[in-house]
């Protein structure tokens, strides 16, 4: 019987003349690529070229050295008749053993000054197909890809006289194609920089752009940063300023939102995100008097359109943190809207167009820089989703639940009343919580979150700070605050903040204190205890809802103090039955969902 024949064509020369020393004295046959097989034939150690079967030299500089039949018909063979057939009619031996890694690609790119040349030159072509060819017939083949793995090998082949089992076969195979998908990922990633990016003269851009070069990740410091797809072109296009990485967070997880919202609610919807959470989500659900003036608009000449309505809702629910902006819109852009955007600090907008007229008025803010990103409604993205921690790769489906009137059916309380509106709220609500960072829990009213209570990691506390948050947009409701006698001149954030400190009641001293009285005609007296619990006792029906369950009766209870009179969460607390009671004792209509929304 004829020898078993290793093929060495290794890059990496590690550990090699202790592999080819041990094979060699285990009665292998050794045939090498020309530097492999010259280090170990002058090492001493009997190897043929593999040109000796291929009956070929290696040519165009060393570009064709093991692309040829006699190795992959050697390589690829089952143990078959027909394939046993096929090698004898062509006089090619099997191979058992490849070992092989690949030219160092990552490093050649990574050297200053590597020219697109220098980088077209290290991509190896037939290492890759001798891993995968060899990866891919594991049945009958060890292939060997990582030099560290050349001495258990060895001593695995001695020992079972030449067969390592099948476990090791299958476990090398699983490196070498790790091996080549981490290579082509470095391959088109190099690629993708030098074809692919929007940082090239738009001339040289065939179609729409795969990948955005970013100017920093989430820190000045992060560099580099990029946003790209790995086929077909990014969903969106930039018709003004550079998205930057945060940005981009808030603009895909807000149109995602909007999206869905109008879809559920057939209605136009907006969003105003910080941070990769909802400051303001809302459905375009008409302005009464006091609302318009309450939410900045009342002054605005331009009629206000449906989807202006929903922005000026979205951005008035806490106008302190929805400063500086990113907005979503689920319909193209219109004057109306634009308009209140240009009043407004903000960062940039996703929708997926913009009227001539309402694009001419973006276009103008922050000096021409601000960010107007335009998104293809008719994108769908993939079902998967995968991000790296710490070096990690995790991988999730993405979470398309969708959240319309039938999750709200469950009513586990005695009232069961749930109005139409109060159904487009919690739908407002739990739409939002599917893309706030968890834990959250979102209150809402007229189809807008009213508070919202994001990233803490105790549900009480959310709970909480979503229910301050409606109290404070409850209190800018009323009259004494509409009638704040300002100064004429002091603008819209300053307004916004100076209205947040009065109806925070924040006891201000010294300077703090002389700033905000400089900035109205006569100096308002702060709201009193009783006209703020007269004014809070007015607020009645409004949307709760939990991204998890509640975990004791004390949500049930603070939800109630700011006005909520619907909640929704998921079941599953050993404390749910006391949940309901408490929002029996309250007359609150509460559905159990059975859906938890976390978001990370
Ligand atoms: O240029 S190649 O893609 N053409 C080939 O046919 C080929 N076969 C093996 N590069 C090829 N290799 C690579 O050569 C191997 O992946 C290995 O990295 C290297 C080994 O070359 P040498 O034996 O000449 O040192």
């Amino acid at each position: 019987m004829s020898p078993p024949i290793a093929l060495l064509s290794v890059y990496d020369k590690t550990n090699l003349l202790d592999l080819a020393n041990g094979l060699h004295g285990a009665g292998v046959r050794l045939l090498g690529s020309g530097g492999t097989a010259k280090k170990i034939r002058e090492a001493g150690i009997p190897i043929e070229d593999v040109a000796d079967i291929t009956k070929a030299p290696e040519m165009l500089g060393g570009r064709v050295k093991t692309l040829h039949p006699a190795v992959h018909g050697g390589i690829l063979a089952r143990s078959i008749p027909s394939d046993e057939a096929d090698l004898k009619a062509q006089q090619i031996s099997p191979i058992s053993i490849v070992v092989c890694n690949l030219y160092p690609f990552t490093d050649t790119i990574a050297k200053p000054g590597c020219s697109l040349a220098d980088a077209v030159e290290e991509i190896d072509i037939g290492g890759v197909t001798l891993l995968r060819a060899a990866a891919k017939n594991h049945e009958r083949l060890s292939i060997l890809s990582d030099p560290s793995d050349y001495a258990e090998f060895l001593a695995a082949w001695k020992a079972g006289n030449g067969d390592v089992g099948q476990a090791t076969r299958s476990k090398l195979a699983l490196k070498a194609f790790e091996q080549t998908a981490a290579y082509d990922e470095a391959i088109s990633g190099y690629f993708r920089e030098q074809y692919a990016s929007s940082d090239l003269p738009a001339e040289k851009l065939a179609g729409s752009v795969q990948r955005m070069a970013l100017r920093y990740g989430a820190n000045p410091h992060q560099k580099p940063a990029q946003a790209f797809v790995t086929s077909g072109a990014l969903p969106f296009k930039a018709l003004c300023g550079s998205p930057g990485y945060i940005n981009l967070l808030d603009a895909l997880n807000s149109y995602a939102l909007v999206k869905e919202l109008s879809e559920a609610l057939n209605l136009p919807a907006a969003a105003s995100f910080k941070h990769v959470s909802p400051a303001g989500a809302a459905v375009g659900v008409e302005l009464n008097e006091v609302e318009k003036k309450v939410y900045g608009v009342d002054d605005l000449k331009e009629p206000l359109t449906s989807l202006a309505c929903a922005y000026a809702r979205a951005r008035g629910a806490d106008r302190m943190s929805s400063f500086g902006d990113f907005i979503a819109l689920s319909a193209p852009c219109d004057l109306a809207t634009a308009r209140i955007i240009s009043r407004e600090v903000s960062d940039g907008i996703i929708a997926p167009g913009y009227s001539s007229e309402a694009l001419e008025v973006l276009v103008k803010k922050k000096g021409g820089k601000y960010c107007v990103l335009q998104i293809d409604p008719a994108y769908t993205p993939s079902d998967v989703e995968s991000r790296q921690v710490y070096g990690v790769s995790l991988q999730q489906r993405r979470n398309d639940a969708k959240i319309d009137a039938n999750l709200f059916t469950n009513i586990v309380t005695k009232n069961k009343e749930l109005t139409n509106q109060a159904l487009t709220d919690l739908i407002v609500a739990t739409l939002a919580l599917k893309y706030t960072q968890s834990n959250s829990v979102a209150y809402a009213y007229h189809g807008a979150l009213v508070g919202i209570g994001a990233g803490q990691q105790s549900r009480i506390h959310c709970t909480r700070l979503a229910g301050t948050k409606a109290d404070l947009w409850w209190l800018r409701h009323h009259a004494r605050v509409l009638a704040l006698p300002f100064k004429k001149g002091v603008k819209r954030p300053e307004k916004a903040n100076a209205i947040d400190l009065f109806v925070a009641g924040e006891p201000l001293e010294g300077a703090e204190k002389t700033q905000w009285e400089a900035l109205f005609e006569t100096v308002p007296s702060p709201l009193t205890e009783e006209e703020r619990r007269a004014h809070a006792a007015q607020l009645d029906g409004v949307a709760c809802s939990s991204d998890a369950f509640f975990p004791f009766p004390d949500n049930v209870h603070r939800a109630r103090r700011s006005g909520v009179r619907y909640l929704a969460a998921p079941s599953g607390s050993v404390m749910d039955a006391e949940c309901v009671k408490a929002a029996d004792e309250h007359g609150i209509v509460f559905a159990h969902t059975s859906l938890r929304l976390f978001h990370h």
